[in-house]
């Protein structure tokens, strides 16, 4: 089929130079042709993981965007893929909770075949669904804007500076206090720390307490007997069931543990020992 295609052409050919003997045989001509410069285009834009459950504070947590890019006047005419915007849920700026800061630059990534940036979510980062906007721009100055979405769940945690109460020694029919602050200490750090409750989640939260005495103790003494305030919450008196003090504590603020221990007169001498549990609720 090409050589009949050919033979056909070139006996056009003889037959056209046949027909303008005795003129010139051929000429220039100048061509040209201006080629557009065309807008990228941001194909799409994905996030990684979809759904973050973040890392209790102080940590932050990777988001891993990715965007897929292309122009028409080659890949190479792409000069810039950038994080230019992150939006709450209300299209407010969410910008202050990335440890970076906005724009951040995009990498390629010859395995993908996409542009990439990893970011960093604080862990106040608040329970909503955020967009990602990644705009792109050519080396003619024309840009493109697309749009990826992931959400934050709820992360209910709390932190402690003290890892034990010691009520000391207590005559029957006395008590014992051990009030706490708002400052996170260190454990183990001279004076002896002042109890300290942190929301490191990124929910408000309520505090639940409860005190369990051990199995060897000569009786029941802390069940009962321990009485708790949580910020300006109480005193309630504690058992071995949780007891919920609605403090209403912010992200990443603190407030005091006050704990107390009476000692009921009649109770049996020896040494006791408990635990006190202490856990956030998300509310
Ligand atoms: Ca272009």
């Amino acid at each position: 089929m090409r050589g009949e295609i050919a033979i056909f052409v070139s006996v056009i050919v003889a037959a056209m130079i046949a027909s303008c003997i005795p003129a010139a045989i051929g000429d220039e001509a100048p061509t040209n042709v201006s080629v557009n410069n065309v807008a990228p285009d941001v194909v799409d834009v994905s996030v990684s993981p979809s759904y973050v459950a973040l890392n209790p504070c102080p940590d932050s947590t990777p988001i891993l965007v990715e965007a897929e890019v292309s122009d028409d006047n080659g890949p190479d005419d792409i000069s810039t893929v950038q994080v230019t915007a992150i939006e709450n849920s209300s299209g407010g700026d969410a910008s202050e909770y990335l440890e970076e800061s906005l724009p951040v630059d995009m990498t390629y990534n010859e395995s993908t075949g996409k542009y990439e940036a990893t970011l960093h979510l604080k862990c106040t980062t608040l329970n909503d669904t955020y967009t990602v906007e990644v705009t792109a721009e050519d080396k003619g100055g024309l840009e493109d804007v697309g749009t990826g979405n992931f959400a934050v769940g709820m992360t209910c945690a709390i932190e402690i500076d003290f890892n034990a109460i010691s009520f000391g020694e207590v005559n029957p029919g006395a008590a014992s206090s051990v009030d706490g602050d708002s400052v996170m200490e260190t454990v183990g750090t001279a004076p002896p720390v002042k109890p300290t409750i942190k929301n490191c989640g990124n929910a408000p939260i309520n505090v639940s307490l409860k005190i369990e005495d051990s199995a060897g103790n000569p009786t029941t003494l802390f069940e009962g007997n321990t009485t708790a305030v949580v910020d300006d919450s109480g005193p309630e008196t504690l058992s071995n069931t949780p007891t919920e003090f609605a403090v209403n504590l912010l992200p990443g603020n603190t407030t005091n543990l006050d704990i107390s221990l009476y000692v009921p007169v009649g109770t049996t001498w020896g040494s006791y020992t408990g635990t006190l549990t202490i856990e956030p609720v998300c509310m």
